[in-house]
């Protein structure tokens, strides 16, 4: 580790005190100015630390550049050995991860990214990823033969923890729209992008890849104008808190539900936080951005249950229920 990455960690976990440059020179077993020079190179990449005569430094509590160092501290123990990678700028973060489940990578791997140049959202949708306001990130799973059955259930568990990792963190109320979008005060504050990869030979799902969009503050200038209507961030000039703390949280999250998928018991939490459940709605197997939306297919029906899987149960019109299993399927609450 660079003694740069080694005084970024300690200001991290040492966020409320001051560290003078002798105290973090003799715990890292460096010279003053190694951590001066440290110190001034994280001030160039954006990282606000405050430096007061005689007190030492400290992280400003605004803060808010998303590392890998100010995650790991706040990771549980049992997930302390996954790896991290934060980027300036990628392509997708979803992308990097199958490029790394490729190469190898573990099980556990989260990529994060300040920015994404080609952020998808489904069906060769986009997601708007600009520089320093939002979290995007991806985590790889390598699903056990047992755990397949369950693994559908994985973008529904990513929204409870994405609501879970809110609601523990900031006085907010988000709510899931089925499948896998996260809306706070009307607004989508969250997208959810699931990839799987089966293996040519024996045709079974052996790399999972979970995207997670959050838009985190409000864009200088506002979103653009083709998803003003629909966007929103999590905070407000209230509820701020780092970036790096809200990731952490969901990514504790998500990696327990992975953990304990098969029981299930989020499924109470994915129900109580419906944004959709006990409405009516309509919904389009063949939704097409380019056509007018009252150009659809719709179908029409009230929404009033979700299954053990996490699909749907939607009464149509006529009194039959149909299920909607798939990521495929367009939603509007009427
Ligand atoms: C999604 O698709 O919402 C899934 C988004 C997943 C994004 C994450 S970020 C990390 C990882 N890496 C990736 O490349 N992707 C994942 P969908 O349900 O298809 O919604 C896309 C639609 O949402 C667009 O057509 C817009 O109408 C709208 N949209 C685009 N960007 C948005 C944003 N930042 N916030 C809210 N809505 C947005």
């Amino acid at each position: 580790m660079s003694v740069k990455t080694e005084v970024l960690k300690l200001l991290e976990t040492h966020r409320q005190e001051d560290l003078s440059g002798q105290q973090i020179a003799d715990k890292l077993g460096v010279t003053r100015a190694a951590v001066w020079k440290a110190v001034n190179s994280l001030k160039s990449e954006g990282y606000r630390i405050e430096a007061a005569n005689n007190r030492g430094y400290r992280l400003h509590m605004e803060n808010d550049v998303l590392s890998a160092e100010g995650i790991y501290p706040q990771l549980k123990e049992a997930y302390q050995e996954r790896e991290v990678i934060v980027y300036k700028s990628v392509d997708s973060t979803n992308q990097e991860v199958k490029r790394r489940a490729l190469e190898g990578a573990k099980e556990g791997l989260a990529v994060l990214s300040e920015e994404q140049t080609a952020g998808k959202g489904r069906r060769g949708r986009s997601f708007y990823s600009p520089v320093g306001t939002g979290i995007y990130m991806s985590v790889l799973f390598h699903p056990s033969e047992e755990k397949t059955k369950d693994v559908v259930l994985i973008t529904t568990a990513a929204s409870v923890a994405v609501c879970r990792a809110i609601r523990k963190l900031l006085p907010e109320e988000p709510q899931i729209k089925w499948v896998n979008d996260v809306y706070l005060r009307g607004k989508k504050i969250c997208g959810i992008l699931t990839e799987a990869v089966s293996d040519f030979e024996t045709g079974r799902i052996d790399t999972v890849v979970v995207g997670i969009g959050i838009n985190y503050r409000e864009p200088e200038g506002g979103f653009p104008e083709e998803i003003r209507a629909v966007a929103g961030s999590v905070c407000t000039d209230e509820n701020k808190i780092p970036r790096n703390d809200l990731a952490a949280a969901v990514l504790n999250e998500l990696y327990e539900l992975y953990d304990g998928l098969a029981d299930r018991t989020f499924l109470k939490d994915y129900k109580k936080w419906s944004y959709v459940l006990g409405k009516e709605i309509k919904f389009s197997s063949n939704y097409t951005v380019v056509e007018e939306e009252a150009d659809q297919e719709w179908q029409y029906g009230k929404a009033v249950d979700i299954d053990r899987d996490g699909g749907l149960v939607v009464r149509m019109e006529n009194g039959e229920e149909q299920v909607l299993r798939t990521g495929e399927i367009t939603l509007r609450v009427l």
